[in-house]
C-alpha cells in the first residue's frame, strides 16, 4: 500500500475505500458509460458539474478549465472549496473522504439540486479512481490545502502549504486519466467546449474559460442573456419571426426557465433540461410545457378573434412548427426514467411547469400583442400546410408507396422476419448494391440500393419530401412510419447500416441520409439502431495472401508485415504500387469490390467494423444539420473551412 496513513490507522474503513475504488477500476463503464473518448470526457464533466453545483448554490461564479500540453487537465473554481476539516466519523480530512470514498462526493448539505440522471453525479472520487495521477488544491478557512493521489490512493496526508487571502476560497483539481483504463487519453477541445457552452447558456451567472495550452486556444463562455441567447444561437441560421419570448419563475419550489421563438422553418426544436442534464427522452416538464403552450396560444387566438370559432382546428403540432425552445427546470429529487435515464418522471413537475407557463405566457402575450399575432399567424400556416401534406400523404398511401405491405422493388429483403436479428444496408449506387446483394447473408441482411443523392430534407417541404422516390423507398422498407408518427419499435430491422463510397460524394450522400433520419426517424438514431459501414481503402496482396487496410497507417503496417522481419527500413512504393512483389490497390468505390470481398471486409458481422451513430448533444447536432443543410450559405462555408482539418472523420 502506497498510503502513508495506512501505517498507523489501517482499518476496516481503508479497506472499504480500496474496495470502492477497485470496483470503479474493475468496471469503469458502470460509472462513466465507457472507456472510449466519451467516458474520458465524462471525467471532465464530472468535475465541472461539481463546480456548477457550487455556482447553483450561490457560492461560485467563475470556472477556469485548462488543457495542458502533457494532456493533463485542470479545473479551477471559486466556490467554497471542498471541506478540509476532520471528518467526525472517518477520522481523517473531509477532503480525503470526498476524494477517495465512493458516493461520499455528495454534498453534506441536503438542499442542493441533486443530479442523478444517467451517469451524472457519480462523484469526484470516480475521477480520482480512474486517474493515473490527481492533485487537489483547496483554498478554505484561510489556508491552502493539497493532496495528491495515484489511481485514487493518497500519496500523503492532506497538507497545508500556505495561507489563503481573506475571503478567498475554491477548488483546483488537476488530473491525468489512466492509460491503463482509457483507450485514448487525448482531450478534444470541441467536445469539452460543447458541454461548457451549454452549461454557460443554462447558468447565466457563471463565466467559464477554457484554455488549450496545446494550441493556444482560449475561449470564455459567459452568456448574461442565458436561455434567450441559447435560443438565438440555435436559430442563428434561421429567420426568427419575432423577438425571443422569455419566462422565468418558481412554482411549488421548482425553478423554471423558458425561452422560445418561432422561425420560418418547419421543424420543431425543443431542448429540455433538468438540473442541467439534457433530457433527450423528455418527460413531465416537457409535457407540461407543450400542453401549456397549446392551451395558452389557443385561448389567446380565440379571445382576440384571430381564429374564428368553427373555422380551422389547430393541433398541438401546429403550435410547434418552426418553434425553437429551451426549457430548463431544477428538481430537488428528480426521478429519471427511460432507456438512457434521461426522461423526467416526477408528476408534480408537470403541473408546476404547466401552471406557471399558462399564467406567465398568457400575461406576456397580452403585453406583447404583436408577438402574439406573429405566432398565431405562423401556427395557422402550419395548420394549412398540415392539411395539404395530409392530402399528399393520402395520395401517396393510395399509391401504396408508404404501405409496408408493398415493399420497394429494388429492396432485396432478408428471410428472417424478427427485426432484432435483421439488418438493412442502405447502399450508394446500383453496382455496389448488386455486389452487396450477392455477397450478403440473405437470411438476416437486406439490401436497399439508392440511386444518386436523396433529397435534402432540410430545405424541402413535407409534401416534396414524400414525393421523393428514394425517400419513399426508405420509408416503406423500414416500415416504422415517418415524422412525428415514427416508431422505431415497428421498424422491420434492428440495425440500419449506411454504406457509401469513401469519397466526397459518398460522404455527402451519407450526410443527406443522416439528415433525413435525424429529422424524420429520430428515434432510430437515439435508440442506437443506425450505423455506418467501414469499407476498406486498400487491398495489399503478396503471392496468394490478401489483406485489407482501412487507412494509411494500417496499410503501412501490413506492408511491413509482408516484408517479414519487421525491419524499419522505410517503404519504397513504386508508381504502380509494386515494391518487392507486394501489390497495393486503392479502392475508389464500393463497386470495385466483388461480392466476396465486400462480404469479407464490410458486411460479415464476425469481421467487419461498423460505427454506431449517436448524438452526443442534441443541440449541437441540430446546429450541424442546420448549418450543413440549411439555407444560409455563409455559415456553411465557415463551418466547412473551420472543420476542413477534421474532415477525415467528421462525426455529428
Ligand atoms: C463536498 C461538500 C461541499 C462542496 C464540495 C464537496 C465541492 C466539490 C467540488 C469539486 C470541484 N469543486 C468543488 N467545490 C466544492 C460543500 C462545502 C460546504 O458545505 O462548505
Amino acid at each position: 500500500m502506497a498510503n502513508e496513513n495506512a501505517n498507523n490507522d489501517y482499518s476496516a474503513k481503508n479497506i472499504n475505500v480500496l474496495k470502492g475504488l477497485e470496483a470503479v477500476r474493475k468496471r469503469p463503464a458502470m460509472y462513466i458509460g465507457d472507456v472510449g473518448p466519451r467516458g474520458l470526457h465524462h471525467l471532465v464533466n464530472e468535475v465541472v458539474d461539481n463546480c456548477i453545483d457550487e455556482a447553483l448554490a450561490g457560492y461560485a461564479d467563475s470556472i477556469l478549465l485548462t488543457i495542458h500540453k502533457d494532456e493533463t487537465i485542470s479545473i479551477d473554481d471559486n466556490g467554497r472549496g471542498i471541506p478540509v476539516d476532520m471528518h467526525p466519523e472517518e477520522k481523517r480530512s473531509a477532503l480525503e473522504v470526498v476524494m477517495t470514498m465512493l458516493h461520499a462526493g455528495g454534498k453534506f448539505d441536503k438542499n442542493s439540486y441533486k443530479v442523478s440522471g444517467g451517469l451524472h453525479g457519480v462523484g469526484v472520487s470516480v475521477v480520482n479512481a480512474l486517474s493515473e495521477w490527481l492533485r487537489v488544491e483547496v483554498k478554505r478557512d484561510g489556508g491552502v490545502f493539497v493532496q495528491e493521489y495515484k489511481r485514487g490512493i493518497p500519496i500523503k496526508p492532506v497538507k497545508e502549504i500556505g495561507k489563503a487571502k481573506k475571503n478567498e476560497s475554491g477548488t483546483l483539481i488537476t488530473f491525468r486519466p489512466d492509460s491503463e483504463i482509457f483507450k485514448v487519453t487525448n482531450f478534444k477541445f470541441d467536445t469539452i467546449a460543447e458541454r461548457i457552452r451549454e452549461l454557460a447558456y443554462l447558468n447565466k451567472n457563471i463565466s467559464i474559460r477554457i484554455i488549450d495550452e496545446r494550441d493556444g486556444e482560449d475561449v470564455t463562455f459567459h452568456f448574461k442573456g442565458g436561455l434567450i441567447e441559447f435560443v438565438k444561437y440555435l436559430d442563428e441560421n434561421r429567420e426568427p419571426l419575432h423577438k425571443t419570448v422569455y419566462i422565468e419563475g418558481e412554482k411549488d419550489g421548482t425553478p423554471i426557465e423558458l425561452a422560445f421563438q418561432y422561425n420560418a422553418s418547419y421543424s420543431e426544436n425543443i431542448f429540455s433540461y433538468v438540473n442541467n442534464i439534457n433530457t433527450t427522452e423528455g418527460g413531465t416538464h416537457l409535457v407540461g410545457f407543450k400542453s401549456a403552450l397549446t392551451r395558452t396560444l389557443n385561448n389567446y387566438a380565440y379571445k382576440n378573434g384571430i381564429i374564428k370559432e368553427g373555422k380551422i382546428q389547430l393541433t398541438g403540432d401546429d403550435f410547434r412548427e418552426g418553434l425553437t425552445a429551451v426549457i430548463s427546470v431544477k428538481v430537488a429529487e428528480p426521478q429519471f426514467e427511460g432507456q438512457t435515464k434521461t426522461k423526467l418522471g416526477n408528476s408534480e413537475t408537470k403541473s408546476a411547469v404547466e401552471t406557471l407557463i399558462n399564467e406567465k405566457l398568457g400575461e406576456y402575450l397580452e403585453e406583447n400583442p404583436s408577438v402574439g399575432k406573429k405566432i398565431i399567424e405562423k401556427c395557422l400556416m402550419a395548420a394549412e400546410a398540415r392539411e395539404a401534406s395530409r392530402k399528399a400523404r393520402d395520395l401517396a398511401r393510395r399509391k401504396n408507396a408508404l404501405d409496408t405491405m408493398n415493399l420497394p422493388g429494388k429492396l432485396a429483403d432478408c428471410s428472417i422476419t424478427d427485426p432484432e436479428h435483421c439488418e438493412i444496408y442502405i447502399v450508394e449506387g446500383d453496382s455496389a448494391g448488386g455486389s452487396a446483394k450477392q455477397g450478403r447473408d440473405r437470411r438476416f441482411q437486406a439490401i436497399l440500393p439508392l440511386k444518386g443523392k436523396i433529397l435534402n430534407v432540410e430545405k424541402a417541404k413535407l409534401n416534396k419530401i414524400l414525393e421523393n422516390n428514394e425517400i419513399k423507398a426508405i420509408i416503406s422498407a423500414i416500415g416504422g412510419g415517418f415524422g412525428p408518427d415514427f416508431d422505431h419499435n415497428k421498424a422491420r430491422y434492428g440495425k440500419l447500416i449506411l454504406m457509401t463510397d469513401a469519397d466526397v460524394d459518398g460522404s455527402h450522400i451519407r450526410t443527406l441520409l443522416l439528415t433525413f433520419l435525424y429529422r424524420h426517424m429520430n428515434d432510430l438514431i437515439t435508440s442506437g439502431k443506425v450505423f455506418i459501414a467501414q469499407p476498406p481503402l486498400y487491398k495489399i496482396k503478396k503471392g496468394k495472401e490478401e489483406l485489407y487496410a482501412f487507412d494509411e497507417k494500417e496499410r503501412d503496417e501490413v506492408i511491413k508485415r509482408f516484408k517479414g522481419n519487421g525491419k524499419e527500413d522505410g517503404l519504397e512504393l513504386s508508381e504502380d504500387g509494386m515494391p518487392k512483389g507486394i501489390l497495393i490497390s486503392r479502392y475508389k468505390g464500393l463497386g470495385e469490390m466483388n461480392p466476396e470481398q465486400l462480404w469479407e471486409t464490410t458486411m460479415n458481422p464476425e469481421t467487419r467494423t461498423v460505427l454506431q451513430v449517436n448524438v452526443e448533444s442534441a443541440a449541437a447536432a441540430d446546429k450541424i444539420f442546420e448549418t450543413l443543410m440549411g439555407d444560409a450559405v455563409e455559415p456553411r462555408r465557415e463551418f466547412i473551412e473551420k472543420n476542413a482539418k477534421y474532415v477525415k472523420n467528421l462525426d455529428v
